[in-house]
């Protein structure tokens, strides 16, 4: 297992390299070109400089999170070839700079859903938070509005005003797109860059879409355990995997997460790590990663992986904000730093109770 955190630049992030190399057990980050838009092919400099700045600061770059799908490959518009393409470009580029994970989304239109960005919880700490009655009551425009206003002067990933500025283009794009055949669509995306992971050895993470279910009559499909495991034999490589988001999958109580961990065994390239409290089936608030402090029991989340045999790269998920730090939501320093160090304890007391020296 790698213990890695998310890092989105020293140019947009409020944590820096040098503070992440104080974690104890943390090696690598996982970053990205948070400048680059969906669609856009990277440049090999740029890949290079990151790749540089962190080496420099005595981390690596453990993977990519995220390389965006343009909406016209999620769509399944006539020019999403021409996209797909720019996208094998980054890939190539990413493995030819020795880059061999990387996570994306096929959500439609938005990325991660909250309707809270701050909600006070009982120790002062706020947290990210999501009630299903005041999605039901919000369009998509006010949704953007009160997530853009409340985030600390941070972009979102995923809520980028440039792509808001579209949102009623992109929800006509997507009318025509039920479940099938966004299916269909990322079949076609998948075999198109296989080849390319193949040659590069490039694990390639689908990231689940949070919440697991529908929002705003979009469909969505990597929600449960029985669509991702139609999508694992859809396209059968060892490089279309995922990215077990506990936090993610947790949104839908039905999922029963260490089932779903073994169940993947192989097919799991990154895993995101933290817990949610429920406070009824659609009010859910992003807790510490202690699980006593939320619902999952995140000892048997670790267990899975152990079990599996899992030696990819792994991070705690947003965290708190505490300590009065001011950050981009669920992305602070502190807490995710206490996520990382109890998730490393948790291991080692796996590994060792498994007969193991050390931690694996
Ligand atoms: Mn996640």
């Amino acid at each position: 297992m790698q213990m890695t955190l998310r890092w989105y630049g020293s140019k947009y992030d409020t944590v820096t390299l040098k503070q992440i190399r104080q974690i104890p057990g943390v090696k690598g980050v996982i970053s990205t070109l948070y400048g680059t838009a969906p669609g856009e092919v990277w440049e090999m400099e740029d890949i290079l400089a990151l790749k540089k700045e962190i080496e420099d600061a005595g981390l690596e770059l453990t993977g990519i999170e995220s390389v965006n799908v343009h909406d016209a490959i999620k769509v399944g518009t006539p020019d999403r070839d021409k996209y797909i393409d720019n996208y094998i470009t980054t890939l190539e580029r990413l493995g030819q700079a020795g880059i061999h994970m990387v996570c994306y989304n096929f959500m439609p239109v938005f990325d991660w859903t909250r309707t809270e960005l701050a909600r006070v919880r009982p120790d002062g700490s706020t947290v990210l938070a999501y009630t299903q009655e005041a999605v039901d009551a919000l369009n998509p425009e006010d949704m953007f509005a009160s997530i853009s206003s409340d985030a600390n002067g941070a972009i979102l990933p995923g809520w980028e005003p440039e792509r808001m500025e579209h949102i009623k283009e992109l929800f006509d794009m997507y009318k025509e797109v039920d479940d099938e055949k966004l299916f269909a669509n990322l079949k076609y995306f998948l075999e198109r860059i296989m080849p390319v992971c193949d040659k590069y050895d490039i694990n390639m993470a689908i990231h689940p879409d949070d919440p697991a279910w529908s929002v705003f009559g979009l469909p969505r499909i990597i929600i449960n355990k029985e669509n991702i495991l139609r999508m694992m034999k859809m396209v059968d490589n060892p490089h279309n995997g995922v990215t077990f988001c506990s936090g993610s999958y947790g949104t839908n109580l039905e999922n029963d997460l260490p089932d779903m961990i073994r169940s993947l065994k192989g097919r799991i390239h990154f895993a995101h790590v933290r817990n949610l409290k429920f406070n009824s089936p659609t009010d859910f608030e992003e807790s510490a990663h202690l699980s006593s402090d939320g619902t999952f029991d995140m000892y048997e989340i670790m267990l899975a992986l152990y079990d599996i045999g899992f030696d990819g790269p792994i991070r705690p998920d947003h965290g708190r904000m505490i300590w009065d730090e001011v950050a981009m939501p669920g992305y602070g320093l502190y807490d995710r730093a206490l996520g990382a160090t109890y998730l490393n304890g948790l291991w080692e007391a796996i590994c060792k109770s498994h007969g193991h020296k050390e931690a694996l």
